[in-house]
């Protein structure tokens, strides 16, 4: 039986995450974590608990006999560039602690299984931008890029040199409705939804044929969950996978949304997440991701935004 542990169950893949485990494994053996004083979505257990702190680590594990984590808790790429010593502590002392105590723990015959996320951000200018391979240049210019490629290697070398069973996906954009936007960069494609069902003009910080790499949440959901759930001689990759929705830019995601409501408008003021977008991918090659463990996306750009449409209309 796992016993598992979501620390980041606020965020935007917490919240979702932690019901999808739930489902699978029972709530009661679920433990939603965040440095907030409570479950924004009425997990069943939650723990208050801030990753920079070990010995609240160690005690939450204990507690709860913990055989898997998930460690979501950081700063994202346009909030990072605001507080970049911030986000270089948050990102990488969290994934320490959590990677050191997984080798302490396994050492002392309790293996503890580690899913950590990194992002289409661990790349950079000179990386192929069309059809990104899995092993290619990967020289990233944001705070938070440059801690994911670093979070990468230390992944790598916590199962090379103490076995530890790290499993991590570069995830691209990830839209969704249930959590408000948090700070990313393909934040545009989850804001773009909320204007355009109040009626309003949408005013987008990045330009209109920027595209970049984007996942509905139910795919990154079921990618993560498959990838965690997979046997371990399957996973060859041990920095992390490339995993791929779609592709679009902000002009054919208008294009798709005003097929349902005709005059919505948007207005192009790029900012400078445009240069960190730029920067990016605009595909991705997740070939090694199907290879190991059978991953394909399902969900494409006509489902995605009828789906956002409906639910967003819920919760407005
Ligand atoms: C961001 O935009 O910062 C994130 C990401 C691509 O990792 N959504």
């Amino acid at each position: 039986m796992e016993r598992i542990l979501v620390i980041g169950a606020n965020g935007q893949i917490g919240s979702e995450l932690v019901d999808a485990l739930a489902a699978k494994h029972g709530a009661e053996n679920v433990v939603a974590a965040d440095i907030s004083h409570a479950s924004l979505y009425g997990a069943k257990i939650y723990e208050v608990v801030d990753v920079l702190n070990t010995d609240r680590l160690a005690e939450i594990h204990d507690k709860y006999e913990i055989t898997q984590v998930y460690q979501l808790a950081a700063l994202l790429s346009a909030t990072g560039e605001k507080a970049p010593l911030k986000a270089w502590t948050l990102n990488m002392d969290g994934l320490l602690n959590i990677l050191e105590l997984a080798r302490i723990r396994g050492e002392a015959g309790k293996p503890l299984k580690v899913f950590w996320p990194s992002s289409i951000a661990a790349f950079g200018p000179n990386t192929e931008a069309v059809n990104t391979p899995q092993y290619t240049v990967m020289d990233p210019n944001t705070i938070y890029g440059i801690s994911k490629l670093a979070g990468e290697r230390l992944c790598e070398y916590y199962f090379q040199k103490y076995n530890v069973d790290v499993r991590s996906i570069r995830y691209p954009g990830i839209i969704s409705y249930k959590s408000p936007p948090g700070g990313g960069t393909t934040d545009y494609a989850i804001a773009i939804f909320h204007s355009a069902l109040k009626g309003e003009t949408y005013s987008c910080f990045l330009e209109a044929q920027q595209s970049l790499p984007m996942i509905y949440m139910p795919d990154a959901i079921r990618a993560t969950i498959s990838l965690m759930e997979a046997p371990i001689e399957n996973i060859k990759i041990r920095s992390s996978y490339n995993v791929s929705g779609m592709s679009f830019n902000p002009q054919e995601l208008t294009s798709e949304i005003t097929k349902n409501l005709p005059n919505f408008q948007v207005h192009y003021a790029p900012d400078s997440r445009q240069a960190i977008a730029a920067s990016w991918p605009q595909s991705l090659n997740d070939e090694a991701a199907y290879q190991d463990w059978g991953w394909k996306a399902e969900i494409d750009l006509n489902a995605l935004v009828t789906d956002m449409l409906k639910n967003v209309r819920v919760t407005n």
